[in-house]
């Protein structure tokens, strides 16, 4: 079978919508052509020296992992000389990276989080890159990029994606008009497109949860864990299964594959106030790629791309997968 490239695919679309321009079309192709790259250093793992930690912690207080420094770098260096961008921001670094003065800058804002699920690296579950997409505010030519340029709601986004390391290494994409999914044919070196329309069954019976979180939930969170416990035998009258791989990416590609609820939801601690998950480059591109397969993305209440950031690393708290079960959650939130 002769499946399109990346490339192709990104040329139809080109073709088909004109809200996919030629520079969006480069900086996907970039961007993918990074995770191939952090997906072969994954690969390697120990023989490749890039397991275990490094004595230096990110800016969330977080200890960094030798591949969560290589992949940031790989994305860094990839993107910062086509011309395409006007800054980038990640999980890795404080503050926004600006393109240096010897290369051209674009229109385009790109952050990521270069290798999330990072506790699982030294025990070879999967991880992966989740990337987003916004558009540089139009006097920012003129002028150097500041990071309230990228405090923009979700709704903005232009593409957003991951890229998955898992026993396939695929990438998922929306640049607007739908999900696409891409499998990485090792031997060409080439992500093939595998899905083209990938689409959130409406309900599910699988929640992901962290469970050793629960004395921690506010009511509503707990009263729904506990009726999803209850079974077919209560006030939901079926039966639920429950995964948490502890790897955003993994369970939501679990999620995007074969419906199902995520929830990582805010919680009472001082630390859990605002959630654990981060706004702008976790909750945000994965809401608009949710949404954009007919899924839902809350921070418990309130539709995720309409939040307003705050400030670059701020935290958010996440309900999202299949559209009825993440109505359900936004209820009892409303019973309260
Ligand atoms: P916990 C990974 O560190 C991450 O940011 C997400 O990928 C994942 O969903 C979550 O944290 C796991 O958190 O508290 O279960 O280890």
């Amino acid at each position: 079978m002769n499946r399109k490239t990346l490339t192709q695919y990104l040329v139809e679309q080109q073709r088909t919508h004109q809200t996919v321009p030629a520079e969006v079309r480069l900086l996907i192709e970039t961007v993918a052509r990074a995770c191939k790259a952090i997906g072969h250093a994954v690969s390697k793992g120990a023989l490749g020296g890039v397991l275990g930690s490094l004595d230096s912690e990110n800016v969330q207080g977080e200890v960094q992992k030798k591949l969560d420094v290589l992949s940031n770098e790989i994305l860094l260096e990839a993107n910062e000389w086509g011309g395409h961008l006007a800054a980038m921001a990640s999980e890795e670094m404080e503050t926004l990276h600006r393109i240096p003065n010897r290369y051209p800058k674009g229109e385009y804002l790109l952050l990521f989080d270069p290798l999330d699920g990072s506790s699982n690296i030294d025990v070879n579950v999967s991880i992966g890159t989740i990337f987003s997409v916004l558009h540089a505010p139009h006097d920012a030519p003129g002028r150097d990029i500041e990071e309230s340029d990228f405090l923009q709601p979700g709704s903005q986004q232009v593409a957003a994606g991951y890229a998955v390391y898992g026993p396939q290494s695929m990438l998922v994409l929306t640049l607007g008009n739908g999900v696409a999914a891409f499998t990485l044919d090792r031997e060409m070196g080439s992500w093939l497109l595998t899905e083209e329309n990938l689409t959130i069954p409406e309900d599910t019976s699988e929640f992901a949860i962290n469970m050793s979180n629960m004395r921690h939930w506010e009511p509503p969170v707990k009263r729904y864990i506990d009726d999803c416990l209850a079974g077919s035998t209560g006030p939901l009258g079926k039966d639920y299964n429950m995964r948490w791989i502890a790897s955003m990416v993994a369970d939501v590609h679990r999620i995007m594959t074969r419906g199902g609820i995520f929830m990582y939801p805010r919680d009472e601690r001082p630390s859990g106030k605002k959630g654990k998950l981060r706004l702008m480059y976790e909750a945000n591109p994965m809401a608009f790629i949710v949404e954009q397969a007919g899924g839902a993305a809350l921070d418990g209440e309130a539709r995720i791309l309409d939040v307003k950031p705050q400030a670059l690393h701020q935290r958010i708290g996440v309900v999202l997968g299949s559209k009825n079960e993440v109505e359900r959650v936004r209820r009892y939130h409303q019973e309260d």
